[in-house]
Parts: structure tokens; sequence; C-alpha cells
């Protein structure tokens, strides 16, 4: 019986720049740039942890093809950790580091580290104990813009063990990110392949969950705020053939957005307040970028209009947040508050809306409602449950219920 783990991990984009933030202090982009190699650092310590039987590493291990001397020697470093615990690992690489660079400041790298060619898929049998536990077979990108399908490439050998594929690919065309490698899932499936290990697309994705398993890690630190959400890389735990994922987080800085409506807040220390409590919700067990998009029909949105308010707000909730929280954007799709008697005499959507309405029998909207329920035999045997006697009397309620969420909707901006 043979059981072990591997780590799949891809989209390291080593020292990348962070893009997309507003406004950043010295410190923070300090941070920020180490925030990649960090993270790279939490892998292998997992990978440690874990006592993984080997690592695979699917692509952008750097930023790009002019690979910062400070990431080319992380980046050995943390393969050399892997080694003296006798651990083997396996690269491609992708579209942002086609090549491994165009030069390399390593001339050699440790036992045990496998860096696919450009040319051929090649095979490199996993052995513990004299047993072949796994064969994993990678291509790197020889070029940025690879338009060839290279998953067909991949035969599986006739080789013992489980069959890990590695490849950096666009899967049918995912129109988030580049269309480089494309190839489609059909074509991974007819591969005999137990398991590809992807990279490429940066959200966590299991596209197949069987014969064969095939997974997007994402990459291992977020690189932009719209990047939301836990990074890291996945384990993937194998017996007798049948495999398992589980994720491990591994970034240093996370990347969270606040969807907030301010419909119910009647001052901007409300709204200060209600961010930060609603930021201290997320419970995060470490540093964050916030940035909140609000929404509503509020008394706000005049004040939030205001030259300077967003700047000024985004200070203060700075200023009463802790050091690792830090708010780098407000975005104001709120809306002013509604006026109905001057919005209805209005020629647009709304105030048809609003007529039709006015021009409603809301007490024969719900007779005709519970005519429905009568006809349907389905229905008639939900009608004990319906206290409909009681949805007869609050027939206007109901209507001006139905209103106030058609008007939030068309002129609230909260969608
Ligand atoms: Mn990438």
């Amino acid at each position: 019986m043979s059981r072990f783990t591997f780590a799949h991990v891809a989209d390291l984009h080593l020292d990348t720049p962070f893009s997309g933030l507003a406004a950043l202090n010295d410190a923070l982009a300090q941070q920020l740039q180490d925030a990649s190699l960090l993270a790279w650092d939490r892998v292998v310590d997992g990978c440690l942890a874990e006592q993984v039987t080997f690592v695979v590493i699917a692509g952008d291990v750097y930023d790009s093809d002019t690979a910062s001397v400070r990431a080319q020697l992380r980046f050995k470093r943390g393969l050399e950790r892997l080694s003296d615990a006798g651990i083997p690992s396996f690269i491609v690489h992708g579209n942002h580091d086609p090549n491994g660079g165009r030069w390399s400041a390593v001339d050699r790298w440790p036992d045990g580290v496998t860096v696919f060619g450009t040319q051929e898929v090649t095979h490199v049998p996993v052995v513990v104990g004299g047993q072949t536990v796994a064969t994993v077979s990678g291509l790197s990108f020889p070029e940025r813009h690879v338009q060839d399908n290279l998953a067909r490439r991949f035969i599986r050998q006739d080789l013992p063990g489980y069959h890990v594929a590695v490849l950096h690919c666009n899967v049918d065309s995912d129109a988030s990110h580049g269309v480089y490698a494309p190839c489609t899932l059909q074509d991974l499936r007819d591969s005999r392949y137990d398991y590809w290990a992807l990279g490429h697309i940066h959200a966590r994705r299991i596209l197949h969950e069987h014969a064969p398993l095939v997974v997007y890690p994402g990459n291992t630190q977020a690189r932009h705020p719209n990047e939301t959400g836990p990074k890291g890389f996945a384990l993937v735990d194998v017996e007798d053939g049948q495999a398992g994922v589980r994720w491990v987080e591994a970034d240093s800085w996370r990347f969270e957005r606040l969807d907030f409506s301010c419909a119910e807040l009647a001052s901007l220390a409300a709204l200060e307040e209600q961010l930060l409590l609603s930021a201290g919700a997320l419970g995060l067990d470490r540093p964050v970028v916030m940035r909140a998009r609000l929404t509503g029909m509020t008394p706000l949105h005049t004040d939030l209009l205001r030259p300077g308010t967003v700047g000024s707000l985004l200070q203060a909730l700075r200023d009463q947040s802790p050091p690792d929280v830090w708010w780098d954007d407000l975005e104001i799709a709120t809306r002013p508050l509604f006026n109905r008697d001057a919005r209805v005499q209005g020629e647009d959507f709304t105030a048809d809306v609003l007529r039709m309405i006015d021009a409603s029998d809301a007490q024969g909207m719900v007779e005709e409602l519970l005519g429905e329920i009568e006809r349907h035999p389905a229905l008639i045997r939900a009608r004990p449950v319906l206290d409909l006697d009681s949805l007869l009397a609050a027939a206007p309620e109901l209507l001006a219920e139905a209103e106030r969420l058609a008007i939030e909707r068309l002129e609230g901006g909260a969608w």
C-alpha cells in the first residue's frame, strides 16, 4: 500500500511589485515588497512541517524574465531547505518567467531539484525506499507567448506509481488570464494522467475531481487588491491511487473587500464605526489591505462626494486601526436619498414603476395570488402553513415593501 503527500505550488511571482493600490506609506510599501518572498518561506515551512514526499511548482516562479537577483537567491534558499530534508522539487516555468529567465544568478541547483526543459516533456520517477511511488512529468515555456497546446504533448509513461503532470497553461480559454498554452479540460481528461498540477490562474480551482484530478492552487501571495481572500498552496494526499486536496494558507498580506450599505447610517462617524467593526469581524490572523465599496441610498451621499472626504476618512480609519490593517480605498457607489414626490413626475423607468405601484390595487393583487394557490394542487398543500388571512390584511405593507426593494435596486447602486 502506498501512501504519501505532495505539495502543489504555483505562481509565486517572487519579488513582485504590487499594483493597483491607491496610497502607500514607505513602511507598508517595503512590507508588501517582501510579501511574496515571505510567502515562499512559508510554503517551504509548510512542506517541511507536513514532511511531504515531493514538491511541484507549476510556473511563474519569478514575476518577469528579468528575475531579480533577490528573487532567484531566495528561491534557491527555499529549495535548499527542502533538499536538506531529502524532499525533491520539480519546477516548470510559465509565461512570466519563460525558460527560467533570460539569465540565471544560480549556476547549480540543490540536489533533488528538477527544472523541466522547454523542448520536450520529461519524466522523473520519485523513489521512496526503493519503490517508485510517483512519476512527475513536466515542460517549461520557452517564451512568453506560447500558443501551442502543450498539454497534448504529455504522454503517460509505462512506469509505476501516481502520475503527475506539471504545466503552466490556460484551460478552456479562461478569460480572467492571458490565453497562453491553451488546452481543454477534455485534453487533460484524455491524458490518462492521475493529477494535473497546473499554474497560471491566480484563484484556487479544482477543475476536475477524479481521474484525473485537475487543480490550480492559485498564487501564494495576492499581488493586487482584486486578488482577495486566502492564498497559499495545495497539499495532495495520495493513498492507493486515490487523492484528496487540502489548502494551506501561506500569504503574509491579505487583500479584502467589503461591500457595505450606508442606507441605515446617519453620519460619517457611524460609518467609520461600522467599517472598523466590519474589518474586525473578518477575524483575520494576518496583515490585511482593506477596501470597501459603499452603496445604498443614504443621507451621507453628499458628504461622501465632497472633495477630500474619502481621503480624510481613510486617514481616520488608518488612525483607528492596528498597524497591520491598511485602509487602501473607499469606492463611493452610494445614491442620494429618494424624493418620491419629485421622482414620480419623471420620465424614466423608475417613474414608470412608481406610477404602476400607485395604480395598483394591493388587496386585489394578494387576492389574485391566493386564487393561484387554490388552482395549483401542489400549492394547496402549502395552504395550512401560510397565514393567508393576515397576508390579505398586510397587503398595503407588502406593496410598500416591494416598492422599497425595487427602488433600492433601481436607485441604490446595491448590485
Ligand atoms: Mn501567474
